[in-house]
């Protein structure tokens, strides 16, 4: 099996890559951003911005993996709400260029994973707190509107042209090496600079009465690869733990791995202009087709991401 996973510069290219190559033995080729190092041992890296359809035609022309995994976003819903246009432009033109360079290539049909967000469900009525696949999407922010678009143009060329597209709406991944403005690691980054002495012991926080359902990085990619192999084209995929946790129980679950003293104060930057009180997702879908199921305790992770953090401040 050949695969393509595009967007692979980012925090779960290289895990994914790292199952596709040890997990599954397949012969995994990533594309990155040009200002992005992607090194995963067996696995060749392409530079490719998905907003050149040429470029993206070009090397599908060159590569015809069998499976695309297609990872490339703008990935932030805070930065959604300060550039919408730019959410707008690499979510849904940037995909959009993806389904048509496939497309446009004769006779090729290979399986398309687009990857979603359990975003997309959004503002939900306040009884509906677990979303399976067929529950309406409200989406809440730029991010998750481009999202939804993209599930819904994933739906359309699926019925309209063949195309084995399968659709994700992956929920709150976390993980060792996740970027900061994200809530687990920026609250571990936090921890990690006042263990280490490197600042004032009080941690600065957003919302922490939303909860949402996080999984290990390690084991979403898992869910991904079973997908590639078992998910049915033209259907939408959960991809989460399916529990929801509170913002605040992780915080307290980090400021006691730390072993710190520390001070919380709310920093009202950090606050969105509309948030989505509880997110957590209906797997069994997921569990159905492809007998996934999630492994990695959160405690792990947030220890793991807790001790890169250090390691890498220590530097
Ligand atoms: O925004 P950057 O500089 O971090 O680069 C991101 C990259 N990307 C692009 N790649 C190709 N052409 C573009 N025009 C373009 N614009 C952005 O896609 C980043 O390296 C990658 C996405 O990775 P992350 O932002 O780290 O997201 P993550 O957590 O790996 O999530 C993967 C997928 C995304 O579609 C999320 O929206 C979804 O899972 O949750
Ligand atoms: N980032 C951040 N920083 N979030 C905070 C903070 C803080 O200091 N304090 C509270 N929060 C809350 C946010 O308001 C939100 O409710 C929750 O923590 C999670 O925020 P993020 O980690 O920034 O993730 P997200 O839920 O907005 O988006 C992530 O998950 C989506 C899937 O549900 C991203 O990975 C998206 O790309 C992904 O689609």
């Amino acid at each position: 099996m050949k695969a393509l996973i595009i967007g692979g510069g980012g925090f779960v290219g290289s895990y994914l890559a790292r199952q596709l190559v040890q997990g599954c033995h397949w012969d995994t080729t990533v594309t990155k951003l040009p200002q992005e190092d992607v090194s995963v041992e067996g696995c060749e890296a392409y530079n490719l911005d998905i907003l050149d359809q040429d470029a993206v035609e070009a090397l599908l022309v060159r590569l015809r993996p069998d499976v695309i995994f297609h990872l490339a976003a703008q990935s932030s819903v805070a930065f959604s709400w300060k550039n919408p246009q730019k959410t707008v432009e690499i979510n849904l033109c940037g995909s959009l260029n993806v389904l048509d360079a496939v497309r446009a290539i004769e006779g090729y049909a290979p399986r398309i994973l687009l990857i979603g967000s359990g975003e997309e469900y959004g503002m939900l009525p306040p009884e509906t707190e677990l979303v399976g696949e067929d529950t309406p999407v409200h989406p809440g922010n730029p991010y998750a509107v481009t999202k939804a678009a993209q599930n819904w143009f994933g739906s359309l060329y699926a019925r309209a042209y063949g195309m084995e597209i399968v659709m994700i709406r992956a929920f709150n991944h976390v993980g060792p090496n996740q970027a900061p403005q994200f809530v687990v690691s920026d609250f571990c980054k936090q921890a990690a600079e006042i263990s280490l002495g490197l600042r004032e012991p009080v941690m600065h926080v957003g919302n922490l009465s939303a909860k949402r359902d996080f999984t290990d990085v390690r084991d979403v990619v898992r869910a991904y690869a079973l997908l590639a192999q078992h998910g049915r084209a033209g259907e939408t995929y959960n991809v989460g733990s399916g529990t929801a946790v509170a913002i605040q129980e992780i915080l307290t679950q980090i400021i006691a791995q730390s072993g710190a003293e520390i001070q919380v104060e709310i920093d009202p930057a950090k606050l969105r202009p509309v948030e989505i009180p509880v997110i957590r997702a209906d797997i069994s879908k997921l569990q159905q087709d492809t007998g996934w199921t999630p492994e990695i305790p959160l405690e792990q992770t947030i220890a793991e991401t807790l001790d890169v953090w250090k390691q890498q401040l220590q530097k």
